[in-house]
Order: C-alpha cells, then structure tokens, then sequence
C-alpha cells in the first residue's frame, strides 16, 4: 500500500510539473491494464515501437504491434495531430515515403473485398474504425484486428506482415465506411511502417525518446 500511494504521489506531482511524462505513465497503466491475457503481454512486451511520421517526416509517436487472442493488436501513441475524427487503416505496403505516403499503397486487402464495413462489399481487413485525436493533438488508441495476426500464425487468419509488409496509416478525415476504395478520407498524414524494428533498426526507447523531444 506504501508504494501504490508513492507512485500515485510521484504521478500527481509529475503532472503538475509537465504533461509529456505523465501521459507517458498513464498509457502504459492504460496498456497494462489491457493486458490481462498473459500470451498478449508477452506478444507485446516482445514487438518494439516503430515511428509514426507526419508528412513532413517528423516523428511523433510510435506504433508497438502484437498477436493477441482477438487478432493482431495495434496500439498507437501519437502526439501533434489534428484534433478531431480520422480514418485509420492498415495499408499493403510497408513504405512510408514522403511526403504523400502514397507508397504505401492501397489498404491490405487479401480477402478482395471493396472498402468499408457500410458496403455490402465490404470490407478491406485493412479497414479500421475511425479514431478521435483530442483537442491536445494526442492519439492513443489500442486496437484489435479481428481475423489477422502479425507474427503468430493462427488458422484462419490472415498474416499482416506477409508479402511486403504494411503500413498504418492515418487520414486527414474521417472514413465514411463505404465509399470504395478508401473511405473518402481524403490525405495521409500519418504513416507507420509496422514490423520493421524486427530487423533492429528502430529501438523502442530510440523511438519514444525522439518522439518526446520533438514535442516539448
Ligand atoms: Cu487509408
């Protein structure tokens, strides 16, 4: 009890002095919180972070990525972003070239789908729901891919990182579920290359780290 009333303390008085590491904590006892299932805490504790660009290439946030019992899971912590409703998709190409992210290419879509949940078509497994950027221009969301996974091969289900990889991307406006092929979103603005700290070349700590220092 001494210690959870420390850190509550410690927590409190770092709120006070600035926001950057006390959102920090709070998304990681979000994140702990959420992982209850003790083969997602290990799925995840093993994915590292991978930066998330704006489109002029700044880095302002990280992706961390895991298989989980409800598919893969997408958890995302960005800052900088205009408030507001976004589409959000998972795209097939793992590229995230400036300054349009166009080379990501279309969203993932191994089932041959037309977009959008509204579609009868529908939808691309790429298709994620719309997320909310508040009005601090932060992004936090913790999302589960149904029927995919990322690095654990499941039966029926589909592999994100097979092929060339994939990107996540994020959207100038909200996805309207059916409009084919993406939403009418309208631009990337935000772009992460899932996976590609499997090879050792973004660190967790190297991505968080740049990602603070480029917001304060
Ligand atoms: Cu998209």
């Amino acid at each position: 009890m001494r210690h959870i009333l420390f850190w509550t303390a410690t927590a409190a008085a770092a709120a006070l002095v600035g926001g950057c590491d006390s959102n920090r904590a709070e998304t990681d006892a979000n994140i702990a919180a959420n992982d209850s299932d003790a083969a997602v805490q290990a799925s995840t504790d093993d994915a590292p972070a991978v930066p998330m660009i704006d489109a002029s290439g700044k880095v302002i946030g990280e992706v961390r990525s895991g298989d989980g019992p409800d598919g893969a899971r997408l958890m995302i912590d960005a800052r900088g972003l205009p408030p507001g409703e976004h589409g959000l998709h998972i795209h097939d190409a793992g590229l995230c070239e400036l300054p349009d992210f166009k080379s990501a290419g279309g969203h993932w879509n191994p089932t041959g789908k037309k977009h959008g949940s509204g579609s009868a078509d529908g939808a691309h497994l790429g298709d994620l729901s719309n997320v909310t950027v508040g009005a601090d221009g932060v992004l936090r969301t913790d999302v589960a891919v149904a029927g995919t996974y990322l690095r654990t091969a499941q039966p029926s289900a589909q592999a994100i990182l097979g092929g060339d990889g994939a990107a996540l991307v994020v959207h100038a406006k909200a996805d309207d579920y059916k409009t084919d092929p993406s939403g009418d979103s309208g631009d990337r603005i935000a772009c992460a290359v899932l996976g590609t700290a499997e090879a050792g070349s973004v660190s967790s700590t190297d991505a968080s780290g740049t990602a603070a220092a480029n917001t304060q």
